[in-house]
């Protein structure tokens, strides 16, 4: 296992106003490609540009808003030699960000949010990453139920093979394919943990991609005697800890903000596996 074989680090330059963890840092498009350039230098495999926030609460950007803030930046950072993934649920953004570089298109709504998004990928012959997603994130955590046999799991499980079938029915080539169990995306943090622990039963034997990086359940985790959450910026030990456990568990990706954190622990996994 050499750097650039799984897992791969998918390094995160959200060119949004409120993303939860580094919301309006890199809002402007030189910003967002000096920090593109920066995760590149950390060893980034691929950069995910993302122009819409998802956290719990958020307003959907316009489409023109989104466009014009990836965009930009894609055509930039492909431009330059980097694996470009971007990260949007609206086709139009997905066809013009294929048309600037990305190979990749990270939809986080699996395609339910617009599904034109599969035809515009499978037409562009890019990578799709196949999210679980049960509704926007104004009504997200009100979705956060799995009642049935098997309970989260088996119904994440169950709701990626309709979107599997639906992307594979839009003509997305079957290599080209990967799944993420969308840690925090209708999840309780227990949902999550859960998740973490059967990912081998709901991976339909699809490379798998997970993003963990500064999500609340890992605050959650790390609570103070108070039960006061750990804030976004100290939770990088914990997420470093599940970069290198999950490294084992054979995923295929890792999308993290702090690249250089995620590519150490790679390191020494992969140094003592040889
Ligand atoms: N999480 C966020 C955004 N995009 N994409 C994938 N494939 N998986 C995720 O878990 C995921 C995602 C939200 O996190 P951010 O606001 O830090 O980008």
């Amino acid at each position: 296992m050499s750097r650039h074989e799984p897992p791969l680090v998918m390094g995160i330059v959200n060119v949004t106003p409120d993303s939860f963890s580094d919301g309006g840092r890199f809002l402007a498009t030189d910003d967002a490609v000096a920090h593109g350039h920066r995760l590149l230098a950390d060893g980034a495999d691929i950069l995910d540009i993302g122009g819409e926030s998802t956290r719990p609460g958020a307003t959907r950007p316009l489409v023109e808003d989104e466009l014009a803030r990836v965009v930009p930046v894609i055509s930039e950072l492909a431009a330059a030699g980097a694996v470009v993934s971007v990260d949007t649920m609206r086709a139009e953004v997905a066809e013009a960000a294929i048309a600037a570089g990305a190979t990749i298109v990270n939809d986080v709504s699996g395609g339910l949010a617009d599904p034109r998004i599969l035809d515009i990928t499978a037409a562009g012959g890019a990578t799709y990453v196949v999210m679980h997603w049960r509704g926007h994130s104004d009504r997200m955590q009100q979705l956060a139920s799995y009642d049935g046999p098997g309970g989260v799991v088996a119904a994440v499980r169950d709701e990626l093979a309709e979107r599997i079938d639906a992307a594979r029915a839009a003509g997305i080539a079957e290599d080209r394919l990967v799944l993420d169990p969308g840690l925090g995306f209708s999840k309780t943090a227990d949902h999550n943990w859960q998740l973490l622990a059967g990912l081998a039963e709901l991976s339909h034997g699809l490379p798998v991609l997970v993003g963990a990086s500064r999500k609340a359940f890992l605050g959650h985790l790390l609570s103070d005697a108070e039960g006061t959450p750990r804030p976004v910026a100290e939770r990088e030990s914990a997420h470093t800890a599940l970069v290198a456990l999950l490294a084992e568990r054979g995923v295929w990706g890792l999308r993290v903000h702090d690249v250089r954190a995620a590519t150490d622990a790679l390191a020494v996994v992969r140094r003592l596996r040889s």
